[in-house]
């Protein structure tokens, strides 16, 4: 590339001492919001933003912008899940079972086959942090905005115990919040939007952790049988949105793959 090429470009911050030149910082020369009065084109009704939206809406922001993800997007066969699932809901009356637990013990067993999904880059982004703990984000919708507690060492209980912490746990989010405490020193976190729909999403990675897994509803999905007919499988779609500067697609393909491996024997996994 000849000197007067390099030169021309409008943005490049060129660092003589060292020879090197810098990428533009991106953002500073975006235009700026624009102010439009829109009850010029018709009736509005205007409400401030929530504190915790505000705060949660930086954050997200920062993690949007400075993270370079990719959505990872596959199907998990959890028909034989669903049958366990609610036989064991049948047994025991006084906890409810939701796909949601056995998919936080089959994070924590991917996080253990794969440890660079239970990472953090360090301040400085020169040294990956791996955890050798289980702590799980599960990002909750209240009415202050989302929420996301971390249930602690996830990998020493059972999918019951999991299951009551969240509901507890939820439950207080949405009617009191939570402290910052009983939302730090996540590794993981998962989004479930199971029981609303949709067919897949782009979660955003919650920062430091490297990556993040959405899920959406079940469908019913038709598979040829062996007799020429329809098996018809159950289907959990994953949408497993990844940090690329630590993760590698090969891998993220892997991890989604063996969340499925694993859901399909949840008598393994819930033990
Ligand atoms: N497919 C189909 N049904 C599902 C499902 C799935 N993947 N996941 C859960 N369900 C069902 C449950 O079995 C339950 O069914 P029943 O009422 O018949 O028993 C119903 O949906 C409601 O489940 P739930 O929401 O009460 O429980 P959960 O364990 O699935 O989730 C919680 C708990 C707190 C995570 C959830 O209520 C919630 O708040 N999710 C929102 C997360 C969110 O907002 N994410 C977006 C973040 S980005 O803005």
């Amino acid at each position: 590339m000849s000197v007067e090429s390099v030169a021309n470009r409008p943005q490049a911050n060129t660092n003589t001492d060292l020879g090197e030149t810098r990428a533009p910082a991106f953002g500073a020369n975006l235009p700026p919001w624009p102010h439009i009065d829109f009850a010029e084109y018709g009736e509005v009704e205007i409400k401030p933003v929530p504190r915790i939206q505000k705060l949660t809406g930086a954050f997200l922001t920062r993690n949007w912008l400075t993270i370079p993800h990719v959505t990872h997007h596959d199907d998990a066969d959890i028909t034989r899940l669903e049958g366990y699932r609610k036989a064991r809901n049948e047994d025991n009356a006084t906890v409810k079972l939701t796909p949601l637990v056995f998919l936080i013990k089959a994070v924590v067993r991917a996080l253990q086959e794969f440890p660079q999904f239970n990472a953090s880059l360090d301040g400085d982004g020169k040294n990956i942090v791996l955890k050798k703990y289980f702590h799980i984000g599960v990002a909750v919708d209240t009415r202050f905005g989302l929420l996301v507690p971390v249930l602690r060492d996830c990998d020493k209980k059972s999918v019951e115990e999991l299951a009551t912490e969240l509901a507890a746990i939820s439950q207080k989010a949405r009617e009191k919040g939570l402290s910052m405490a009983e939302m730090s020193g996540g590794c993981f976190s998962i989004s479930s939007l199971g029981g609303f729909g949709g067919t897949g999403f782009t979660p955003i990675v919650n920062a430091p952790e490297v990556a993040i897994l959405g899920v959406t509803k079940t469908r019913l999905t038709a598979a040829p049988a062996e007799d020429g007919g329809i098996n018809w499988r159950k289907m959990l779609p994953l949408s497993l949105s990844y940090d690329h500067r630590v993760i590698n697609g090969a891998d993220a393909a892997r991890f989604a793959a063996f969340i499925g491996t694993v859901l399909a024997d949840p008598q393994a996994l819930a033990g």
